[in-house]
């Protein structure tokens, strides 16, 4: 046995050896169970007792050897790969890095967040209910007589309905007060932000639309509390030198009632397309509560009076950012929705 001429084998083998398949192999070679280096130890039986010790630990140095050459190309060759794997994977640090497009709240949103956040400051309860509504709470709840224009089928979307009770799309955001009416001791002050749906189609309407409603019940609630409120709001809303006035109207809801306009908020009343040329534009109704709503609601109207209130949010949208037409809010032209980002 020539130990260093194996050695040299090994050396040899492994300057040629270019990946760790082929250093595999040459280990199998050497270390393998028919290798060279086996081979050799399994020879050590033929020996004498004597012989046996030195030959065997002579043969065990040889393997350790063999073994660390080994072992120390794998680790080249490992090293290698990485280092051409890093040279092959290089990246510019210096590149600008890809946008995230971010996106952008919808101006109905923008508003409806602007008006929730000032009449919960104002100590008011967002309340929230059902699309789908009865009969009874969207309407006869709400002191709209069986005749009334407005439960005609032009007006209010019908749903096929499974009970013996009448379904349909609500009409406004009434019912949720209703229902809180039902539900919640009085005094409250509650706003029901929600889509609404009416029958209704044109330049200026769409069948679905955005309402904010409010009601306060208390033992003090007067006509001028309402005013005052809705000052308050409308100069948060669009301005601070905001102007409004109130004309008498009528809902079946309310009385007495009242339409409330704002000086125009596009030419502050000189006279403009806006607003036909008459300085003011027509933004909410509202009123104090019909007793027998609240009556109808199992509230003693001799000890409690209340006031309401609603508009259309697309409508404030539109004016407080000068949207020309209501159809741009419900196209989703990003172009258009970037803006308001
Ligand atoms: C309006 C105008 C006037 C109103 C009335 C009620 C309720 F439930 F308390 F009776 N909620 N909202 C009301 C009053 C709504 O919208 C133009």
């Amino acid at each position: 046995m020539d130990k260093a001429l194996i050695l040299s084998q090994v050396a040899n083998a492994l300057t040629t050896c270019s990946s760790l398949t082929a250093l595999e192999k040459i280990k199998a070679d050497f270390l393998g169970k028919k290798g060279v280096v086996t081979e050799l130890l399994k020879q050590l039986g033929a020996l004498s007792a004597a012989e046996r010790p030195l030959a065997g630990q002579v043969i065990n140095e040889l393997k350790q050897a063999v073994l660390e050459r080994i072992e120390a190309c794998k680790e080249t060759l490992e090293q290698a790969a990485v280092t051409a794997a890093l040279q092959r994977d290089t990246i510019d640090v210096s590149l600008p890095g890809r946008n995230v497009a971010l996106g952008s709240r919808h101006p109905i949103c923008l508003a409806t967040t602007k008006m929730v956040d000032f009449f919960k400051a104002a100590g008011f309860v967002v309340m929230e209910g059902p699309e789908i509504e009865d009969d009874y709470h969207n309407f006869t709840a709400l002191n709209v007589p069986e005749y009334h224009p407005a439960r005609a089928m032009h007006d209010t979307f019908y749903v096929n309905s499974p009970f013996d009770v009448k379904l349909l799309l609500r009409t406004h955001t009434s019912s949720v007060q209703i229902r809180t009416l039902e539900t919640q001791a009085v005094p409250l002050r509650v706003i029901t932000p929600g889509r609404v749906y009416r029958c209704d189609s044109d330049l200026t309407h769409t069948p679905m639309f955005h309402q904010l409603e409010g009601l306060v019940v208390d033992k003090t609630s007067t006509f001028a509390d309402l005013k005052g409120l809705l000052l308050a709001f409308m100069q948060d809303f669009f301005n601070q030198s905001c102007e409004i006035r109130l004309r008498p109207s009528y809902f079946p809801f309310t009385e007495p009632s009242a339409e409330v306009d704002v000086r125009c908020v596009l030419c502050t009343g000189t006279g403009c397309r806006v607003c036909k040329q008459t300085g003011w534009l027509e933004v909410l109704g509202c009123g104090m509560v019909h007793p027998s709503v609240l009556a109808a609601a199992g509230i003693d109207t001799r000890e409690y009076s209340g006031f309401a209130f609603g508009l259309g949010i697309d409508r404030f949208a539109m004016l407080s950012h000068q949207i020309p037409d209501l159809r741009m809010l419900f196209d989703n032209d990003v172009r258009f929705l970037r803006q308001f980002s």
